[in-house]
This record gives structure tokens, sequence and C-alpha cells, in this order.
């Protein structure tokens, strides 16, 4: 299945949660007045979007329904995913940790997917030709350092890892001695789950970012904080109480699949104002999207989503290996696609 197509599938309950809702009131008002922005108003924040957010996005439809003089509920449509995606613009390169040498801390608490994600991320920069190292610096959990394991087979990336109960700070001294030595280019960092208010493990990971900052120096420094989209407020909260006490440089949003709460990824974005990096679209080694902001809006808002992915197959398969912006391998949603 094609990188877009997985995310409208991936989307599919969202989309039914926000678009569905949005729809009958695009399709079924006769104008736009009061109650037709109300409603639209109610369903966004509804949808996990945020307060604050849905009504930046109102006042720009509002204004751009004024100034393009707009009378039709249906040709403002377009406009409202133009204001949502506006409001999700980042600046600068999101993925600057793809181009040189540099460590990538995974953090969250426990079950939102830390650790797939890591491999998924492994296998990603494998297939850009990384050089990459995983390092366990989970030695709490039981089994934590063998599921690790395996998905560093699976995407063939060395593997650091210390004893049970060992301290984590010392298996990243380790993993980053490894990587001087062996020339790495990637270090992925696996870390305990662990709850932000919980003080000691909020210290583990202090001592861990010293470590890096003292053996590493001249790596780029990534800090990505895990949150299951299922969890709705509660994963904008999560992220919120991390990148209170680390330098958070994006979030990561796992489960995005079976999840009716993908609204979510607006507000993280424009809330908290750090870059949701990376979208979880199921618990494949291939499941793993650079989170575009266009592609996520035109698949959220595709009219046809569920029934016209038999087609979309056809096409991806029609289209030449090297046709794409980005390679189907990069795990990315070219813009191309998204526009689609
Ligand atoms: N459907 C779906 N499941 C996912 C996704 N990401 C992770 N999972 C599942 O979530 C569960 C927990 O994943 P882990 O990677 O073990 O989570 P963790 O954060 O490392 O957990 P702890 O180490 O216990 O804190 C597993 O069953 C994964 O397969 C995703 O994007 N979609
Ligand atoms: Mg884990």
């Amino acid at each position: 299945m094609g990188l877009f197509s997985k995310l409208k599938q991936g989307l599919s309950k969202t989309r039914d949660s926000i678009v569905s809702g949005i729809d009958s009131v695009f399709y079924g008002a006769s104008s736009i007045d009061d109650d037709f922005y109300d409603e639209i108003e109610e369903i966004l924040v509804m949808g996990d979007i945020g307060i604050n957010t849905t009504e930046k996005i109102m006042e720009d439809l509002k204004e751009r329904v004024r100034k393009e003089h707009i009378k039709e509920p249906l040709e403002s449509r377009r406009l409202l995913m133009e204001s949502i995606e506006k409001r999700m613009e980042t600046e600068g390169d999101l993925y600057e940790f793809e181009k040189k040498p540099s460590v990538i801390l995974v953090i969250g608490v426990n079950g939102v997917g830390k650790t797939t994600t890591i491999g998924k991320l492994s296998a990603q920069l494998r297939s850009l030709g990384k050089n990459v190292i995983i390092a366990a610096a989970d030695t709490f959990r039981a089994a934590a350092k063998e599921q690790l394991e395996v998905w560093a087979k699976r995407s063939d990336a060395q593997f650091v890892y210390g004893q049970d109960g060992q301290d984590p700070a010392s298996v990243v001294f380790d993993a980053a001695s490894a990587a001087k030595a062996r020339g790495c280019d990637i270090l992925l960092v696996d870390t305990a789950g662990r709850l932000h208010n919980k003080k000691n493990l909020m210290d583990e990971l202090g001592k861990i970012n010293r470590v890096i900052d003292r053996e590493l120096p001249d790596f780029h420094k990534e800090s990505l904080i895990v949150v299951d989209s299922a969890t709705g407020q509660n994963a904008l909260s999560q992220a919120k109480a991390f990148s209170e006490t680390v330098d958070a440089t994006g979030v990561i949003l796992t489960k995005m699949d079976g999840s009716a709460k993908g609204g979510i990824a607006v507000a993280i974005q424009t809330q908290l104002n750090i870059p949701v990096k990376y979208i979880g679209v199921g618990e494949q080694i291939e499941d793993l999207q650079k989170f575009d902001p266009k592609a996520f809006i035109e698949a959220l808002f595709d009219r046809n989503a569920d029934d016209d992915e038999a087609e979309d197959n056809e096409e991806d398969e029609a289209m030449p290996e090297d046709g794409g912006e980005v390679s189907e391998d990069d795990g990315a949603v070219s813009k191309d696609e998204g526009a689609k």
C-alpha cells in the first residue's frame, strides 16, 4: 500500500470523528452564517484540536470568506483545510539528524510505543545508508532489552546494552564510546517509560543527557517525546509536561491507526510549538511516517477515502520507483502525494 493510502487508512477513525461531522455542516448548510461557524467550531474543539487553535482557525476562515466573497458553504471547505494547515506550518529543517552525526533520545510514559518507534526509525535511517547504533537504556522493565534487540536485528542496526538494573547513563556511556569508535552516524537511545513528575526518573534523564553532552559534544542532539494519539488530551499534557523538563526537539505521535483522536496532532504542533516529526500508523516496521501537515490534512479531509483505497493502490503501483520527491523507503510522505 502506498504511503498516502496508508495515511488515509490510518486516519479513518479521526476522519469519522471530525470530518464527517464537518462535512454534514458543509453539505447541509444553506448559507454561511453564525450557526454554520458555530457548528464547525464545536466539531473542531470536540475533535481534540483545542480551543485556542480552533479560535485562530475560525478567525482565519471568517476573514478569508469575507475577503474572497464566498457565499456557498461548500466553497469554504478548502479554506478551512488551508486555515488548519497554515496554523501547522513550521520553520527550519526538522530532520537535520539525517544529515549529520546525531544522537536521538526517545522518551515518554509507559507503553506509548517508544521501543517500536525506535525500530521503525532505525529501519528508515538504515535505508538512507546511515550507520545506526541502538542503545538499550531501559534497564528497568523486564525483557525490555530483548524486545529492543529484536528491533535492532530487524532493522539491521548495531545494538549496545547493559545488565538488567544497570545505571542507564552507563549504558549510554558505552554506546557513546561505541559510536565514536565505530564512526556511527546515528545513536538511538531507548529509555524506560517514566512519568514526568517522578523525580528520580527525571533525574536519570538528566544524567543521560549530561553523558551525551560530555561524550558526544559534536553530535547533533534530538530529544523526541513519544505520545499515544489514542489518549487525546492526555497526549497533549504529557508532551507539555516533558517539554518543561527536557529540551524537546519533537514529538512522535503513535497509534494514529485505530485512534479517533488524531486531531491532537494539530493541538500539539500549534499549542506547544514543538513540531510533530513522525506519526505511527501501525505496528509494522514500515508504519512510521514523517509528519507532513499538508498530507495529513488532505488525507483527513479526503472525501472518498474509505472506498477509493483499491483505486489508490493501482495508482501507487503504477508510479515509477523514482518518480516521487521522496522514495517509499524513506517512510516519508511527499508533498506530491499529499496533493494527489
Ligand atoms: N497500532 C499501533 N500500535 C503501535 C504503534 N506504535 C506502537 N504500537 C504498539 O504499542 C505497544 C507498546 O509499544 P512499545 O514500543 O513496547 O512501547 P514502549 O513505550 O516502549 O513501552 P515501555 O517500554 O513499556 O514504556 C506495542 O504493542 C506496539 O506494537 C502504532 O503506531 N500503531
Ligand atoms: Mg520500551
